[in-house]
Formats: structure tokens, sequence, C-alpha cells
């Protein structure tokens, strides 16, 4: 059996907009998702989240279902406009209560609540009235919206992650225009990465001073990063697959355990890439207490050859593929979920040393990995999910060997508790370990869910 330390964090992730429902419910204020997906064409079949998992209302049933599953914790993200519908100002006291029902039902329960402050769902007041995050003094923002959720929540929450993914933030909702707020642009991810970054690092500084010393809990970041195998043992692919990856994680990461972009992005980028001020860095430099990552897929990764068109696909190419001068691929051996993203256990352990070697061994967590499988809007097929079994022994096995190599990962959050709305891809991919049906909105474990329950229970499998 391969056996994790009893300490080891077990749980599963959910987001305030893919779940919560209950749009308009008790004085919440509209989100870009709110807005992005009322626009036709944006979302599969214009499916929006006005009702998703209807979690606002069964959040009850779904600590249950946790506590069934022996989930030790649970990540879940605040809605920043229930607590301000307008982004600042007045604060919603019943989307406060909200959140102080549902943390201190999982306390109840003995479930440690991991809070996520940002998980894409920015206030629709601040995108129109200062233009988002493309104004840099939408870090102060932030701030001011977390201090309110540290001082209100901070008594029984010791887990906070303040962005989930920047780089989607960035390159699919300023780049691609797949994600909201849907720009489409060559310069703006580097820019709204940019306030990110800075945004980052204004709430952990709040976090840190008011709070910390006396709430004690620690705080940190979810990026997310796939792995980029070198498609060849040439040096230029090597080089390519490193820069690919320093394109992805290091362009946020690099900042926070560095002090810095990374070298090979300033060359590449030169000007297009912002520059920090000393005060800047200043409070981003060591701003995490652990590495929250996020873990999907593998690509293959070459030197883009010379003359070679580059295929001007963002996402395709975990970035601006002619920023980066690196060409993506799959094995067509790898097997590959409902995404079209290939499953590569292997993949997930390189880069767990890859990250450990780069910042030092930090204590890790992998707040998100899972699938989506097709055809499991039938609950009959949902619930035989073995594939999905399969996904997660391989993942879960490889981080297993991650450990024994000297990774210092403390915990692994799956994703998702249960099927919900997958942004522009509306109801049509599930990841859930539950089933959802979307008309009764019933819950069913599916056979993943099972599992990984005995996981958690025995500590290893
Ligand atoms: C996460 O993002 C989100 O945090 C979560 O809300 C979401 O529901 C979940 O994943 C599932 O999508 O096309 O081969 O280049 C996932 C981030 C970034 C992972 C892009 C896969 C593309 C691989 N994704 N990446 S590829």
């Amino acid at each position: 059996m391969k056996t994790f330390n009893p300490d080891f964090v077990w749980g599963a992730a959910s987001s305030a907009y893919q779940v919560e429902g209950a749009t308009t419910t008790d004085g919440r204020g509209p989100s870009i998702w709110d807005a992005f997906s009322s626009i036709p064409g944006k979302t599969y079949h214009n499916q929006n989240a006005d009702i998703a998992c209807d979690h606002y209302n069964r959040w009850q049933e779904d600590v249950a279902i946790m506590k069934e599953m022996g989930l030790k914790a649970y990540r879940f993200s605040i809605s920043w406009s229930r607590i301000f519908p307008t982004g600042r100002g007045e604060v919603n006291e019943k989307g406060v209560a909200f959140y102080n029902n549902l943390i201190d039902e999982l306390i109840k329960n003995d479930i440690t609540p991991w809070v996520t402050l940002f998980h894409w769902d920015f206030p629709l007041a601040l995108q129109m009235e200062m233009d988002g995050l493309l104004n840099p003094a939408i870090a102060d923002e932030f701030a001011n919206y977390a201090k309110l959720c540290f001082a209100r929540f901070g008594d029984r929450v010791t887990h906070w992650i303040t962005l989930n993914e920047p780089w989607c933030s960035a390159m699919l909702g300023h780049g691609m225009g797949s994600k909201a707020p849907g720009r489409v642009s060559k310069d703006e991810p580097y820019i709204a990465a940019h306030n990110l970054l800075r945004a980052h690092g204004k709430m952990v500084d709040i976090y840190r001073r008011e709070f910390q010393p006396t709430q004690k809990g620690m705080i940190g970041i979810a990026n997310n990063c796939d792995w980029r195998e070198p498609k060849t043992d040439s040096e230029l692919d090597k080089k390519a697959a490193e820069r690919a990856l320093e394109f992805f994680v290091s362009w946020f990461a690099d900042p926070i355990y560095l002090g810095d972009y990374p070298a090979s992005m300033r060359e590449r980028l030169g000007e297009r890439l912002p520059t920090f001020s000393d005060e800047d860095i200043a409070l981003i430099k060591n701003s995490s207490d652990f590495f929250g990552l996020n873990h999907y897929t593998t690509m293959l990764a070459e030197q883009t050859h010379e003359g070679e068109v580059v295929e001007d696909t963002i996402r395709g190419n975990g970035g601006i593929s002619e920023d980066q001068m690196v060409t993506l691929s799959k094995d067509p051996s790898w097997e590959q979920t409902d995404m079209e993203w290939s499953i590569v256990p292997w993949g997930c352990k390189k880069l767990l040393l890859w990250l450990s070697e780069r910042y030092n061994y930090p204590d890790i967590y992998i707040t998100e990995n899972g699938c989506a499988l097709p055809d499991e809007d039938d609950v009959n097929i949902a619930i035989n999910d073995s594939r999905r079994v399969d996904f997660y022994r391989g993942y879960i096995d490889a981080c297993h060997q991650a450990i024994e190599a000297g990774v210092k990962l403390k915990g692994y959050f799956a994703w998702t508790l249960m099927d919900n709305y997958e942004w522009e891809e509306g109801y049509t991919k599930r990841f859930g370990l539950n089933h959802v049906d979307f008309t009764t909105g019933k819950r069913t474990p599916k056979q993943s869910a099972i599992w990984y329950s005995t996981l958690i229970k025995d500590g290893g499998f």
C-alpha cells in the first residue's frame, strides 16, 4: 500500500460562480461572468450560472456530502460581489452571513475551510468604472475586499488563497477572450497579470500585518501549470520546454519566490512586460506561505522552427506562442479527457520536482487536479466512472512518488466536489466526484467519490 502522512490534507475544491447560483438573491451584485455569459455566443448554448448547483440554498446538504466522503478540507471561493455588490463601499451583510453559515457548518463537521478570495468572478461595477485588471489602482480594491474577508471570517478561516490561476485571468480573459471579460489582445495579458501580482502582494501584506499575528493562519496563491516535456532530446527543444514553463508558472512564481519576472520573459518581451517598482516587489517577494498548484495535463514542447508560421492560439500554446517561440503538441498515444487534455501522471511528478528545485522546496499543495469525462449527463454512466478512478489513482500515485523523491507535498484537492458550471463550456463538461442533475439538483456519488473516500479513510491506496 502507498501511504501518506496522517497530516496530509485531502480535500475537494469548487468556486463560487460555478456552484452557488442565486446570482440576484440577497443583494448580490453582478460579476463579469454574469455579463459575459449573457452575451450571445460566448458560452455553450448561452448557458449561465443563474442556478448552477444551487449551492447557495443547498449548502447544508453539500457539507453533509463532504462529511460522508470524509473530506478533511474543502476549498471554495467567496463571490466578491456578494460581499460588496458594487465591488466596494457598503457591505452586504446577507452575503457575509451566507459564508459565515457555510464556514461554521464545515468546522462543526471537522472539515477545514480553505478560502479562495478571487476565482475569476470580478465585480462588474469595478470592470465598468475602472477597467478592471488593466487599472493599477485595482490592487487597492482587492486589498480592501480581502481585508473585510479577513476581518469577518479570519477568526475561523486559517487557510487563505488570494487568487485562483491568475494565468487564466490574464491569458484567457485578456488575451484569447474565451473567458470574462472577453478581451482579445497581445499586450493586455501582461498588464492584467502585473496588476494581479500587485493585488496579491497587497492582500498578503494586509493579512500579515493586521491579521496573521493573532489569527495565525497561512496565505498563498494558486497558480496553474501544465507540464511541458521536450519533444526531442535536442538542446533547442529542452530550452523551449523550459521557456514554456517559465512563461506559464514562473511568470507568477518567480516574482513571489525570486523577486522578478524570469529573464527569458524580459528578454523576449522587452517593454511589453511591465516593471515592478521597489515598493511593489517588496510586497510581492516572499508573499506565499505555501505553493498552491492547479495541475491538469502535459504537452510536448519544441522550438518553433525558423520560418514556420506560429499558430496564433493562446490556449493551446499555454500563452502567446510567438512570444515564446514554442510549438506545443500531444503524443498520439496519450489518453484524452472530455476537455481533450491528455492524461499523463508522470508529467505531474516531473512538474512537482521542477518547481521544488526552482523554488527551493516550498511546501506545495495541489489545489486542483481532476478530469471531465464524456456522456456523464446520464447518471447511470456517471456513477460507473472507473476511468476517473484510474485518473485519480494515476495522479495520486505520481504525487506519492514525488514525495518519496523529496517534494514537500502536503495536500491534494480534487477538482471538483460535484459537477458544476464549467465556464464557457456551460454544463457539458463534468468534472465532479458527485453527479449533479441540473434539472432537479439531485446529487449522486460517482464511483470516484467512493474510491476517494476510501483512500482518505485508509490514508493511502
Ligand atoms: C481550472 O482551470 C479552474 O480553476 C476551474 O475553475 C475549472 O473548472 C477547472 O480548471 C476545469 O477546467 O488546452 O492542452 O493547452 C483550468 C486551467 C488552463 C488547465 C489551460 C488546462 C489548457 C491545456 N486550464 N490548460 S491545453
